[in-house]
């Protein structure tokens, strides 16, 4: 492959080097497949393609008469809006049925029902309690989990007209009364869900910014699950602190036997993280020198935030990490899990074991995942791996020598914690009085996926050099978190690199104070995708603080390479919390004026948030940095 071809495919050194060895060894990866999809049809790039009903599809040109409309006579401008506000759907079920079955584990832990999981951070479910209206005085640890488990459980279907507890529980007033007065509050997540697919069916909504309102409604309720999520995962499973750990290929290890875990859902890999501790005797018994486990996609991020569990590798590159012959299971749970990586285990031993009934892969190994008999299913899983590791071929093994050193863990309480070893009394003030002094100039949130139509990791990476340059404080989730991994941005490395004089001086300073052992990084990682709610927190912590409104706060936040629906969900809600989000992919919304106009500039009339699209990752850095620095010049 020429060296061309591959810049124009990645900047991550392995997966650079996996690339050339997948052409030599005839393997197809993600990137020949998106290279063979070209060109890609117009219709669908632009939005204007409608199969909501099988008249269709209906292709339109809006300039071509007889075209200009569906059959059914819906005009573009519908077309493209339902068709957007289908994506949020997705996204919300997706990340809101993820925190439901969270929530019915703590409920079942309450109930007696799932031994192998308690309560871990009793504090946190204090906390959460009282914020979320549940009785503690007085009362057992395991019935006030209950009722949160209720609280969170009636949060998806309750009959009542009053917005979701999750949702005004962790906004500012302002916010309240903005998404009153837009009427885009959900009274239930599913009820939200459900209304949008009916709003958007053939013949009911053709007005696209009622539908794109609906689409808002949806998005809270991604929030809303999220954030749930986010709350009864620490719970159960502990608040994270900062944590010491390594990213990309070069964490697999040729003598231990390689367990990747991938997907979204923590109940599964948190329990294969404990599964593996026990069974290390067994491991070394069958002749490696133990169990290496590591983590790709966001379950990957939960386990990193909470164990220091190790990140092989992000979305775009995930084929890669089997190609180095030494994953001997890769273990699947929800969402993101490329169904490519089934040929690419074929070309070697690695073991597929999808664990979800919703979610399979032909030829794939099944183990059901139960919350009942977790301990016991994680273990199984590993035994599997274990017998798998015989079955490797010395002669296929190939690890790209790369790997960085990681300081991750930083849920909003331990960045409250890091901030309040300098003012114990009011933590935020040291983010607000950095920003208010001029040292730093903001702070922009990176999030979000990794997406064939841009060199896999160069956009995220080159934004972020050209904001640290010029002093705005970074946090990130997702993919894009692993991103900055493998490029040494989540520790000191990337600091020494890449730090502007402010934002040196204000990391340094958390640092000399922060008691820590590692230095500190120059992006901070937040969590996996649902933990966007940490940085929501950390925006509405931010806003009462300086006494300001969320739009008026000197945040930006920036999904250099979405790709999923669950980006464009969270890109939706993160808007119309009023903060100006860049988006790095063009999603399809160009084939309506409107619909791209609402997206981008009606949309900051209303909610002070709104999108800004912009491909070249140079040019993103500018306009986000403006937007910055202006909001805080406003200040
Ligand atoms: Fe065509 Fe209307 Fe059916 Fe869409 S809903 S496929 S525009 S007839
Ligand atoms: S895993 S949703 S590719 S960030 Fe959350 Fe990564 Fe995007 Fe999946």
């Amino acid at each position: 492959m020429s060296t061309q071809e591959i810049n124009r495919r990645t900047v991550d050194p392995a997966a650079a080097e996996m690339l050339e060895y997948a052409e030599s060894a005839k393997m197809s990866t993600a990137w020949d497949r998106y290279k063979a999809q070209q060109p890609q049809c117009k219709f669908g790039l632009t939005g204007v393609c409608c199969r909501i009903c099988i008249q269709g599809p209906c292709r339109i040109i809006p300039t071509k008469a007889g075209m200009d409309k569906g059959i059914c006579g819906a005009d573009v401008y519908t077309i493209v809006a339902r068709n957007l506000v289908r994506y949020i759907a997705g996204g919300a079920s997706a990340h809101s049925d993820h925190g439901r079955e969270i929530a019915y584990t703590l409920l079942a832990v309450a109930e007696g029902h799932a031994p192998d999981y308690k309560i871990t951070d009793k504090d946190k479910l204090m906390r959460v309690a009282k914020r979320v209206g549940v009785e503690t005085e007085g009362r057992e640890v395991l019935e006030i989990a209950k009722d949160v488990a209720i609280k969170a459980l009636e949060d998806f279907g309750k009959y009542d007209h009053d917005p979701c507890t999750w949702l005004y529980t962790t906004i500012d007033e302002e916010r309240k009364a903005k998404f009153k007065q837009t009427t885009i509050a959900p009274t239930a997540i599913d009820r939200s869900i459900a209304q949008l697919l009916h709003q958007t069916h053939i013949g009911v909504d053709a007005d696209p910014v009622n539908i794109i309102f609906g689409g808002l409604r949806a998005a809270l309720s991604d929030y809303t699950g999220m954030s749930l999520a986010t709350d009864i995962t620490d719970i159960l499973f502990g608040t994270p602190v900062p944590v010491l750990t390594e990213a990309n290929l070069g964490v697999l290890d040729p003598e231990k036997i390689n367990i990747a875990v991938h997907g979204h859902n923590p109940l599964l890999s948190q329990m294969v993280v404990y599964a593996a501790r026990e069974l290390e005797a067994e491991a070394k018994a069958a002749g490696a020198k133990g169990i290496n486990l590591v983590g790709i996609c966001c379950t990957g991020n939960e386990v990193l935030m909470r164990e220091g569990v190790p990140t092989a590798t992000n979305f775009g590159s995930q084929e890669l990490a089997i190609m180095t012959g030494v994953l001997d299971t890769m273990i699947m749970d929800v969402q993101c899990i490329a169904p490519g990586v089934k040929d690419i285990c074929d070309c070697f031993h690695t073991l597929l074991v999808s664990t979800s009934n919703i979610a399979k892969i032909p030829g794939s190994y099944h183990v059901e995942f139960k919350e009942a008999t977790a301990m016991e299913d994680a273990k199984k899983i590993i035994k599997l791996a274990i017998e798998q590791y015989a079955k490797r071929k010395p002669e296929l093994v190939k690890i790209p020598p790369y790997k960085k050193q990681v300081v991750g863990g930083f849920s909003f309480e331990a960045m409250m914690d890091l901030f309040g070893k300098i003012n114990p009394d009011s933590p935020i003030s040291v983010l607000t009085d950095a920003i208010m002094a001029g040292e730093i100039k903001g702070v922009c949130a990176f999030a979000g996926c990794n997406n064939q139509k841009t060199v896999h990791d160069d956009p995220g990476l080159t934004i972020a050099r050209e904001l640290a340059k010029r002093d705005i404080f970074m946090v990130s989730t997702g993919c894009m978190a692993g991103a900055f991994a493998k490029a040494g941005y989540l520790s000191s490395e990337g600091v020494e690199a890449y730090a502007g004089p402010g934002l040196k001086k204000f990391i340094k300073r958390l640092e000399e104070n922060s008691g820590l052992k590692a230095s500190l990084p120059l992006v901070f990682h937040m969590g996996s995708c649902v933990d966007n709610s940490r940085i929501a927190n950390l925006w509405t912590a931010m806003a009462q603080n300086l006494g300001i409104t969320v739009p008026q706060l000197p945040f930006a936040a920036s999904a250099p390479e979405a790709m999923s629906e669950k980006a464009i969900s969270i890109g939706s809600w993160v808007i119309s919390m009023g903060i100006p989000t860049h988006v790095g992919v063009l999603p399809p919304l160009e084939g309506s004026e409107l619909v791209y106009g609402v997206a981008t500039q009606i949309a900051k009339d209303v909610f002070g948030g709104y999108f800004m699209f912009e491909t070249d990752p140079m040019k993103a850095a500018e306009i986000i940095a403006e937007k910055i620095e202006k909001r805080a010049w406003k200040l």
